[in-house]
């Protein structure tokens, strides 16, 4: 069943129904100022991080779900409505609501009056623009008032859902015509402030939340908004809010057009101010008067999508597959770009207030970035390396705002030094600017111990090379890219699972997926080593990385599949003598990848294994058999209901990994079916079923154990994103930047015809045409490039070459 459908011309998700199953929501900003918004005019906004600066407030756990955001009521004689349907639920005459790239746009029409209203933020500056239309459509003159109502957060949202005692007493605003500032910690120097605004005379407001709603009553029905009159309310502590009230007159016909602004702002750091509650409004007044004018704000949206327009042409591909098309041209380059800003602070599922910037989640967000946005992915791995410590561990998570390591969480999660080396070789491989290795680069986010970032890259590398364990694997430590996998757990505390010591075994737990990672990012240490002539390094990595191998073969391998993992008593995971979880997928994707097993025949296997086991046809879950009870000696994964998240859930994260093992070994047909069963747009049409947003990637969606098999979670904020996105571009349709320069070997399915493909890499446009006569799944003949044959898969690059013109025969 669908709620909606995509509008690929316009790159436009339609949703035609408030009565979505979840919220679906979208993201406004593309670099500092950033909006969440549903399909129903729910979200909130923050500047750069969602815990420490957030602007608006939102209420988890709510009832109604997804009940707070950025509202504008309309009373029109009896009937009061909102143009998103949130929050009065009024019953419209119309509805649409259109997520766009960095835009929503909704349309809501009720007693021949329309409203229109454009959400976005500017690509230049800190506010969101809300430009609201109206439309009277029926034959006679209308006289409504006009309501908006956006309720501010006290800036720390954790402290602001927790410390009542004094917040209910801190709330201050401002308010000056049209504008209500709201001035909360501006008095403890805190430096900043927010607004709401209008263009236009209003004729009343509410600071003040109680007076604007009415005690006991909701957002739903405000007293103000019933009763027609706002209660110019001054807010002084409790619950501050922005509401203008606006009497419109249209004449049949006639259509007026409102902009509103919710601004952040900033004074210089160093400013002194002798009144502290003063606010220094120039700031507000430069924001204002750069979108006072409907044109001003066309004008900005027009900027907006062409900064869109620019970013995604810098890879398109034209196929037979209009899935295929849309994803990969439009939304699954969007979510990238909305998981590199986010990592896994802000979204529906994630409050903002906890995970912050991962570690590894940044990194691997970064793989489906690099190519958008170059500069900015530079500027970010310089600010993951910092948060590395000395040894080449790493802080797991850090604050965007203050791009501090999280101490609560601290590090020992052992595959994250690794997700750098990934990083900073797709860096370089997209880019070619060696340059970035020689940048000094803090540990412990301390520049006093400041080394270069290949020095941060070697350490990262040290790190894995000498925590081994009994098998020659690397140790697992808290856990590795499977955060449930707590295997060196001792106590049956509840809330102590891991202890660093603990009986005589000691946290000697292995992690075979470890192993292929190092295996993988050990290679590319190597390589990146010889690019730049540390030639004896190159080799002692190299060394360490074929015994890795080895190492896997000798002790990681179960017969028909990868073992997952050594606990801490050394009794495998993840093998056919276990009772439960006896198959993962993680080392079967990761092993394959690095290339482990694959001209023993084990890869095959492996995969078969994967498909036998495993698959749904949801996706690929994690393990079978789901644990049933809980482990002492496994930790968090068997603390979920069986089918649920690491229990065995499907995480999309890694389905892209076993899809591009597939086409390791040349199984186009079985990737690209393993592609599509987790395909947003593939998968449209069960929306009843997967419940969340159509347009972009879920981090899970329920196994076959669970209850509710085929339904998703989490949606937005996962590694999929980039992984997918990895998988289609670079496995699957095979064009792959290389330290040389760019490769292509697709691997498709059958009958999946011809297509044209366009990449932009280091300041060239490459025009590839993919011929495919013999319907081949892999294998490329020759290419001929601007006319001329030539041997192999990489386009040479030429000095000074604008244009590249690729013929790409397959056979
Ligand atoms: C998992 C959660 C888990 C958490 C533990 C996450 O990555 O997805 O389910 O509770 O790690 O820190
Ligand atoms: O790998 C993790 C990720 O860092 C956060 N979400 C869940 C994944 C699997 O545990």
């Amino acid at each position: 069943m669908n709620f909606g459908h995509f509008d690929d011309a316009n790159k436009e998700y339609v949703i035609t129904t408030p009565d979505t199953p979840l919220p679906w929501i979208n993201y406004l900003g593309s670099q500092d100022f950033f909006s969440l918004i549903s399909n129903t005019c729910g979200g909130y906004s923050f500047y750069k991080d969602a815990k420490l600066l957030r602007i608006t407030r939102y209420r988890y756990n709510n009832i109604p779900v997804d009940s707070n955001g950025k509202y504008y009521y309309i009373k029109d004689g009896d009937s009061i409505w909102n143009p998103g349907a949130m929050p009065t639920r009024t019953s419209l005459d119309a509805y649409e609501c259109r997520h766009g790239l960095g835009y929503s746009r909704f349309h809501g029409e009720k007693n021949g009056l329309a409203a229109d209203l454009l959400a976005f933020v500017p690509v230049d500056t800190p506010c969101e623009i809300n430009k609201l239309t109206l439309k009277n459509n029926s034959d006679a003159a209308k006289e409504i008032s006009l309501f908006s109502y956006v309720e501010f957060c006290l800036w720390n949202a954790v402290d602001d859902m927790t410390n009542y005692q004094r917040n209910l007493s801190t709330g201050e605003v401002e308010i000056i015509g049209s504008t209500i500032y709201h001035k909360t910690e501006y008095r403890e120097r805190r430096n900043h402030y927010s607004f709401f605004t209008v263009n236009a005379p209003v004729d009343g407001f509410d600071t003040s939340r109680d007076d604007f709603l009415g005690l006991g009553r909701g957002n739903n029905n405000p007293i103000a908004v019933e009763e027609g009159k706002s209660r110019n309310s001054v807010a002084s502590g409790w619950y501050p809010i922005a509401s203008q009230q606006i009497n419109v007159t249209l004449a049949p016909g006639e259509e007026k057009e409102f902009v509103f602004l919710l601004g952040y702002c900033e004074n210089p750091k160093d400013d002194k101010w002798e009144a502290p509650n003063v606010i220094k409004k120039d700031p507000a007044k430069k924001i204002m008067e750069k979108f006072a004018a409907s044109q001003q704000v066309d004008a900005a949206f027009a900027q907006l999508n062409a900064y869109w327009d620019e970013l995604l042409s810098r890879y398109h591909v034209e196929s037979q597959d209009p899935h295929v098309n849309r994803m990969a041209n439009i939304w699954n380059q969007y979510q990238c770009m909305v998981t590199f800003n986010m990592s896994r602070s802000a979204s529906y599922y994630e409050s903002g207030t906890g995970r912050g910037m991962g570690f590894r989640d940044s990194c691997q967000d970064l793989l489906g970035f690099v190519h958008l946005i170059p500069e900015r992915a530079r500027e970010r791995i310089l600010d993951i390396a910092a948060t590395q410590f000395e040894d080449g561990s790493a802080y797991h998570q850090y604050q965007p705002l203050t791009k501090q390591g999280n101490l609560d969480i601290g590090s020992g999660f052992n595959d994250d030094p690794l997700w750098l080396i990934a990083a900073v070789a797709a860096y370089l491989k997209e880019t070619g600017d060696y340059a970035i290795l020689d940048e000094m680069v803090a540990f412990d986010c301390h520049m006093e111990k400041a080394a270069t970032l290949f020095e941060h890259l070697r350490r990262s590398f040290e790190y894995s090379r000498t925590h081994l364990g009994p098998h020659k694997l690397p140790l697992i430590g808290r856990a590795d890219w499977n955060d449930c996998l707590n295997l060196n757990c001792f106590s049956n505390e509840p809330g102590e699972s891991f202890q660093t010591t603990g009986p005589s075994e000691g946290p000697v737990a292995e992690s075979v997926f470890i192993a292929g990672m190092y295996v993988k990012y050990g290679n590319e240490f190597a390589e990146i080593c010889r690019r730049v002539g540390k030639e004896k390094e190159a080799e002692i990595a190299q060394k360490a990385v074929d015994e890795m191998y080895q190492a896997v073969l000798d002790a990681g391998w179960d017969g028909e599949w990868f073992l997952r993992a050594y606990d801490a008593a050394s009794q495998k995971v993840g093998s056919h003598e276990c009772e439960e979880g006896q198959i993962f997928i993680e080392p079967q994707g990761f092993c394959i990848i690095a290339g482990i097993g694959v001209k023993e025949g084990l890869a095959k296997k492996a995969l078969d294994s994967v498909k036998e086991r495993l698959d749904t046809k949801y996706g690929i879950m994690l393990h079978q058999p789901a644990y049933t009870r809980y482990y002492l000696n496994l930790g968090e994964i068997s603390s979920y209901p069986p089918g649920y998240k690491e229990n065995a859930g499907i995480f999309c994260h890694n389905n892209p990994w076993i899809s591009i093992a597939e086409t390791v070994i040349g199984r186009g047909n079985r990737a690209f079916e393993i592609y599509k069963k987790t395909c947003p747009s593939y998968i449209e049409n069960i929306s009843e079923i997967h419940r969340t947003e159509p347009y972009v990637y879920s981090q899970m969606i329920a196994g076959r154990d669970a209850a509710r098999h085929g339904e998703a979670k989490n949606s937005w904020l996962t590694g999929t994103a980039a992984w997918t996105f990895v998988n289609l571009s670079q496995a699957i349709l095979g064009v792959q930047p290389t330290y040389d320069g760019l490769s292509i070997d697709p691997c498709i399915p059958e009958g999946f015809g011809d297509f044209t493909l366009t990449r932009r890499f280091r300041g060239a446009t490459y025009y590839f045409d993919v011929k495919n006569p013999n319907n081949v799944v892999k294998g490329v003949a020759y290419l001929e490039v601007d006319g001329k044959q030539v041997k192999g898969n990489v386009v040479p690059v030429e000095d000074g070459k604008k244009e590249y013109h690729v013929t790409v025969h397959m056979a």
